[in-house]
């Protein structure tokens, strides 16, 4: 509903109008930032940052488990804007680990001079859209309302901790803690029985390094998983003066490649080559190890049968790795196609099962029933832990986006506009909720994409849009209803267009979630085509955008600029 007198009484009280702004911008992490840069420094708007945290960084910031390491390469995984940060910064290994991650956001943050205007331990309780005044009123938790015109969700896509509802979970009597919300001074698991309940990416990070702590760590596995190695190691001077001198080139890579990664998939597919062929291929693959390994066939995530044999190669190593044949067995016997669940990559993973101080449960044959004051009771028997470590997870893409308390024009709330699923146009923007943008949002390539490259062309296009609007004096834009549907449709067919809905279990459905809708959220047709639909869009004067209550779409000035 709108609500002019409530802003003209915040504007009346609050004479210096420090709390009104041009922009709002959500978290703290690679987009807020990248936001907070472009808007304040390059369009001169009045823009906040408001991070729930003490600290930018966003997921990374909370994601303190340990082994934390991204999965992109770290070449790769940075602002590629700037040519000086470019420059200055160094990455110290093949990934980056966590707390390094960390201290690159910081450094970004430092030089960009972007903390005068990040608001720390802010925690946003409710964001309302105010149709008569065409404002967002954000209140955060310390009882503080900001206003301004545009509402810029960076939450991130991986940051609703699920932290799984299973009976009896508060009257353990030992410590739990979900990888998500690691505590900042660490967990110490010398001479500690831990039970470890999840093996995605984090859990697979996190077990070879708690098992070389702990005096014993169980694992708890409900579905096995594929992982590759990521052969991480010391970057050397020479890969890092290489990646210095050829950033133009590695841009270009990301930015033609179908998940923004520095390296393109190969072009021929499984069965152009013989078995034998084919097996040297994965080999090497494996020796060099992450994502890459996705990438030799370009038929591995659309065919089938051509899936089949990377996934029995990948089984076959699991086989070869775990000496135990019972573990070994719980291990491979994985119900998914390959890379159809995000593919976890590993230092040690397999390996660590052959200690004598890990063990494992297999919960597909005999299900967690309780937590109990001592530890885990399952079907079989009770565990007796002094730890339990939930690395179960999120409530990706939308979890953290409906915390925020969303309510658009007519009183509707994004909870309710979305009871069936996410539905967004271009993953940007959603009808109903003018000058709301969603970077990295449902239905846009995000988590199937290195996340800067996302990133990156987000947070350009919006401000672009932005720039345009100021220019010409557009108050509001949201997308037709039609276009939200067609763009839905068009999410739904690239999906199934590919192997990835058949993980009916996978977070990128939701299905991690009891009670969540199950809709494929990203959108899987690809880093380079979806780029090029949003710049075709922008061109063509925003066409699918209804601007201040007109249809959008006839020709404007090209405005794209895809640099920033
Ligand atoms: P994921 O990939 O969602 O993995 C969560 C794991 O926890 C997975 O093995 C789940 O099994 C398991 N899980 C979740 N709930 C339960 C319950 N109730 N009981 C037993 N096991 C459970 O999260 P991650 O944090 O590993 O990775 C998320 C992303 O972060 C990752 O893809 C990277 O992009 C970075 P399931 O498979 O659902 O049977």
């Amino acid at each position: 509903m709108s609500d002019g007198s409530t802003l003209a009484r915040l504007q009346a009280a609050d004479p210096q109008e420090n709390r009104h702004l041009d922009a709002v911008i959500v978290g703290a992490g690679f987009s807020g930032m990248y936001q907070l840069h472009l808007l304040r420094d390059r369009l001169g708007l009045k823009a906040r940052v408001l991070e729930r945290g003490d600290g930018v960084g966003g997921t990374w910031y909370w994601n303190r488990y340990p082994g934390a390491r991204c999965d992109s390469e770290s070449h790769s995984y940075s602002y590629y804007f700037s040519d000086a940060l470019l420059q200055e910064w160094e990455w110290s290994e093949r990934y980056p680990q966590q707390p390094e991650i960390v201290r690159y956001l910081n450094f970004v943050a430092d030089k960009l001079d972007l903390k005068r205007d990040i608001q720390l331990d802010t925690t946003v309780t409710a964001s309302r859209y105010d149709e008569a005044a065409n404002r967002w009123l954000v209140e955060t938790a310390s009882g503080e309302t900001l206003t301004a015109k545009y509402l810029i969700t960076a939450v991130g896509c991986l940051s609703s901790a699920n932290v799984p509802d299973i009976p009896g979970r508060d009257r353990f009597q030992g410590q739990w803690y979900h990888t998500g919300q690691w505590p900042h001074e660490g967990v110490d698991f010398t001479g500690k029985r831990v039970g470890q309940v999840g093996t995605g990416s984090t859990g697979i990070q996190a077990v070879p390094v708690i098992a070389a702590e702990a005096e014993h760590l169980t694992v708890f596995q409900r579905t096995a998983n594929y992982s590759i190695p990521a052969q991480n190691g010391p970057l050397s001077a020479e890969f890092k003066a290489w990646a210095k001198k050829n950033t133009d080139d590695i841009r270009h890579t990301m930015h033609a490649s179908t998940n923004g990664h520095p390296f393109l998939m190969e072009e021929r597919n499984v069965f152009d080559v013989s078995a034998e062929e084919r097996r040297a291929i994965y080999e090497k693959a494996w020796e060099v190890g992450g994502l890459r390994f996705r990438a030799v066939f370009q038929d591995l995530l659309l065919d089938k049968a051509a899936n089949d044999t990377a996934a029995e190669f990948l089984k076959s190593k699991i086989r070869e790795i775990v000496s135990d044949p019972q573990k070994a067995e719980a291990l491979s016997d994985i119900d998914h196609p390959f890379a159809t669940k995000r593919p976890p990559i590993d230092t040690g993973y397999f390996e660590a099962y052959n200690r004598d101080n890990v063990s494992l449960v297999n919960l597909r044959k005999t299900p967690i029933v309780e937590i109990t004051e001592k530890g885990i009771r399952t079907s079989e028997k009770e565990y007796a832990l002094d730890i339990i470590v939930f690395a179960t997870g999120f409530d990706a893409m939308t979890g953290s986006l409906l915390k925020l308390g969303i309510v658009g024009r007519d009183g509707i709330s994004l909870s309710t506009a979305w009871e069936a699923g996410p539905r967004t146009y271009l993953g940007l923007q959603v009808a109903g909720f003018p000058n709301m943008f969603t970077i990295t949002g449902p239905g846009s390539p995000s988590v199937l994409c290195n996340m800067p490259v996302a990133i990156e062309q987000h947070v350009e296009w919006v401000t672009n849009c932005i720039e345009q609007m100021e220019k010409k004096g557009v108050e509001r834009i949201e997308p037709d209803e039609q276009a939200v549907t067609d763009w839905v449709e068009h999410v739904n067919d690239a999906a199934n267009a590919t192997l990835l809905p058949k993980a009916g279990h996978s977070w990128y459905l939701g299905a991690n979630v009891p009670g969540k809708p199950q809709v494929f959220m990203p959108y899987a047709g690809g880093m380079a085509r979806y780029r090029g639909i949003c710049d075709r869009i922008a061109t063509s004067g925003y066409e699918g955008f209804v601007m201040d209550g007109e249809t959008a779409g006839s020709p404007v000035p090209a405005v794209v600029n895809s640099t920033g």
